[in-house]
C-alpha cells in the first residue's frame, strides 16, 4: 500500500453530478443514409460533474455504458471526458454508467467502482406536460457520490482547487448523518450577511432623517 492510501476517519466528501440523456426525434435531414430504417431517434447519454469544467481524470480511469444488447459492442468505454455515447434508436431501456476509479495500490485511491442505472427517455414523461415542439426529451438527474472515509489522495484531488469541496465531519458514524455546507452556499450566506448589514444602516439612516424632519416640522409648529 503506497503512503498516500492512509483513509482520514470519520470524514466525507461530496460531488455533485449529473447523468442521463438527450433525444431527438429523426427528420429526414438528420437522417443519415447509414442510419436503420425502423431508427426514430437520436440520442446520447452522458455523466459529468455539476461543475463541468472540473477534471475528473485524476480520479477516474473511465466510464462505461452498457447498452441494450440489440446494439453492437454494448458496452461503451469512455477513458477521457465527455462522458458520453451518442447512437440512434427506436426504443427505450436502462443502460448502467459504470465509474472506474484508478486503481488504489498505483495512487493511492482505492474507490470501489459505481453503477449508476439510468432509464433512456425518448418519449416525454407526462402526455399532460406541454411537449416539446421539436419532440426533443432532455431526462437529467441530479445525485452527489459521497465519498467516505476518502484516502489522502482521493482527499487531496477533491479539495484541491478548482474542485474545492468541503470536507464534513460525520457527527454520528453509525447513522452516517450528513452535515456540510457546499463552498457556493457559503459565498451565498456570506453574500446575505453583506445585505443584511447593508439594510440595517439603511433602516437607520432612514429613521435618523425621518426624526431630524419630524423635529424640524414641531419648530416650526
Ligand atoms: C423495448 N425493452 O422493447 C425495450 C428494448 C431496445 C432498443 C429496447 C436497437 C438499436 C439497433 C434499439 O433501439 N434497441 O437496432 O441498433 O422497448
Amino acid at each position: 500500500m503506497s503512503s498516500n492510501s492512509k483513509r482520514i476517519k470519520f470524514v466525507s466528501i461530496s460531488l455533485p453530478i449529473l447523468y442521463g440523456n438527450h433525444a431527438y426525434k429523426l427528420t429526414p435531414e438528420t437522417r443519415k443514409t447509414t442510419t436503420p430504417a425502423d431508427h426514430t431517434h437520436e440520442w446520447t447519454v452522458f455523466f459529468k460533474p455539476v461543475l463541468g469544467d472540473l477534471d475528473l481524470t485524476p480520479l477516474l480511469k473511465k466510464v462505461t455504458f452498457k447498452l441494450h444488447e440489440t446494439y453492437e459492442n454494448p458496452i461503451r468505454s469512455i477513458e477521457r471526458p465527455p462522458y458520453q455515447v451518442t447512437e440512434t434508436g427506436w426504443g427505450e431501456f436502462e443502460i448502467i454508467i459504470k465509474l472506474y476509479f484508478h486503481p488504489g495500490v498505483d495512487l493511492g485511491i482505492n474507490e470501489k467502482n459505481f453503477q449508476i442505472f439510468h432509464a433512456l427517455k425518448l418519449h416525454p414523461y407526462n402526455p399532460q406536460h406541454p411537449k416539446r415542439e421539436n419532440g426533443e426529451v432532455h431526462s437529467i438527474l441530479y445525485d452527489e457520490l459521497v465519498f467516505n472515509e476518502p484516502t489522502d489522495k482521493v482527499f487531496e484531488i477533491l479539495t484541491k482547487k478548482p474542485i474545492n469541496l468541503i470536507p464534513y465531519k460525520l457527527t454520528n458514524e453509525d447513522k452516517r448523518d450528513q452535515e456540510f455546507i457546499r463552498p457556493d452556499e457559503n459565498d451565498e450566506l456570506s453574500r446575505l450577511d453583506v445585505y443584511i448589514e447593508k439594510i440595517k444602516q439603511e433602516t437607520e439612516r432612514q429613521a435618523e432623517l425621518y426624526s431630524r424632519a419630524e423635529k424640524e416640522k414641531n419648530n416650526f409648529t
